[in-house]
């Protein structure tokens, strides 16, 4: 599947290629003037000339940070040199990059490194050390979940690897914006079930280890979401997703306090455990980044795990040592929707997915007095496309009042909210328009 989303990005990034799908690696590059077809022309027959013999370009797996094609000043000269990425898949099973620089306007490859394993799962460009040269950080992937963590630097017209390293990932960011980048590894001892989190600073050529932090796990760490982003207006933090045996989950935070590496919360298990894992993710576009768990709605006391109709609530860090609540919503993966719950439904409200005239229905029941299930508030009708528009008429010529929530390919999702109860009860109070807005298609 990787394989085949990076065919596509890197279709998708051949095409761009010349449309601006680059890299810059300072602000003052951003404001250069667009780059001359002819200019991007020359750059991509340069980078086809020097590749090794039958290698393609390749996009690293995660490819938020990097492209195949990337321009960077890895010399500290103020002008950008082109890195690119390749593999060779037929005969030598050949990953890594070449580095091209402009003299005299001609492409000249200025080195070529030869990478480790199968894949490039991560790739980045960052002045660590602000001595105006970027440096490469690379994830070599091979395949499993061992990664080599190469960090490389430009010295003297050839690239020096300064950093090598197994750890299964690798962040770079400024945490506590004292304007030195933090560089954080992570590993895993499967031995002792250890997750640990590293923090580094490169100084003058050397890597200073700042402090790390070791988070708790029960179960091997195969896979597991790390996030670095903002957790408040003005404190950023890593969002650590982690397994637990089973099939579940929790999300450590932690922040860099005068160096120290700390846990947001006394016992983020208990606060944060998620029965199958949502974790963490900017869920309402604020720029700050929720942690999600899993709410078990009331009636499903007795139900097995797998037939309850979760309901994900999502919290934000509150600056203090808890939580505070942001938003729930209801997913239909199937059908690929959420729908985002009014905020003041929160612990009155249950519901019940059915099937009645072939057709599906989702309906949000009141919670009433000791959580005795109440009145139907909203229900979502599937209407099968075909059949959509006659369904319309006949709800037009009843004079029924329905909200149009959205359709994919074969459904048309539509909304009928009990004004009736909702007038009456204004502890519910919500509107037609909030309740469009709050349904999302996902695809
Ligand atoms: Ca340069
Ligand atoms: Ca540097
Ligand atoms: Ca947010």
């Amino acid at each position: 599947m990787y394989k085949l989303f990076k065919c596509i990005t890197l279709f998708i990034l051949t095409s761009l290629l010349l449309t601006g799908c680059y890299k810059f690696s300072t602000p003052e590059q951003l404001i250069q003037k667009p780059k001359t077809n002819k200019e991007k022309e020359l750059i991509k027959k340069s980078i086809e000339k020097f590749l090794p013999p039958g290698a393609n370009l390749t996009i690293p797996l995660d490819c938020k940070e990097a492209g195949a094609i990337n321009e960077v000043d890895i010399d500290g000269d103020n002008k950008n040199e082109i890195i690119a990425f390749y593999e060779e898949q037929e005969k030598s099973f050949e990953i890594g990059f070449i580095v091209l620089k402009k003299i005299n306007n001609t492409w000249e490859m200025m080195d070529s490194i030869q990478g480790e394993g199968f894949d490039i799962s991560y790739a980045s460009f960052y002045d660590l050390n602000q001595d105006g040269k970027s440096e490469i950080i690379i994830s070599w992937d091979y395949g499993d979940y061992t990664k080599i963590q190469s960090i490389y630097t430009m010295d003297q017209n050839k690239i020096k690897r300064v950093f090598n390293g197994k750890h299964i990932g690798i962040k770079i960011d400024d945490l506590n914006n004292d304007k030195k980048l933090d560089i954080f590894l992570f590993n895993y001892n499967s031995k002792k079930s250890i997750f640990t989190l590293s923090v580094y600073n490169y100084n003058v050529n050397k890597f200073k280890l700042i402090d790390k932090i070791n988070i708790s796990s029960n179960y091997e760490v195969k896979y597991s979401n790390i996030e670095i982003g903002k957790a408040s207006k003005n404190k950023k933090g890593v969002f650590v997703d982690i397994p637990l045996k089973t099939h579940s989950a929790y999300t450590e935070l932690i922040f860099l306090n005068n160096n120290k590496l700390e846990k947001a919360f006394k016992n983020s298990i208990s606060k944060t455990y998620q029965i199958y894992p949502v974790g963490s993710n900017d869920i309402d576009n604020d720029g700050i980044i929720e942690i999600g768990v899993l709410t078990q709605p009331v009636g499903y006391e007795k139900e097995a795990l797998v037939n309850i109709p979760w309901i994900n609530t999502w919290y934000k860090w509150d600056e203090k040592k808890e939580l505070s609540f942001v938003v729930e919503n209801y997913y239909d993966y199937d059908e690929g929707y959420r729908f985002n719950l009014p905020k003041n439904w929160k612990g009155k409200f249950t519901l019940k997915e059915c099937i009645v005239k072939n057709k599906k229905e989702v309906i949000f029941y009141s919670l009433e007095k000791n959580k005795k299930i109440g009145n139907k508030l909203l229900t979502i009708v599937y209407f099968n496309k075909s059949s959509w528009k006659d369904e319309e008429r006949k709800l037009i010529e009843q004079n029924k009042e329905f909200i149009y929530l959205g359709e994919n390919k074969n459904t048309v999702f539509i909304g009928f909210l009990n004004n009736n109860y909702i007038n009456k009860n204004k502890r519910f109070f919500t509107t037609k328009e909030d309740i469009y807005i709050n349904f999302k298609l996902l695809y």
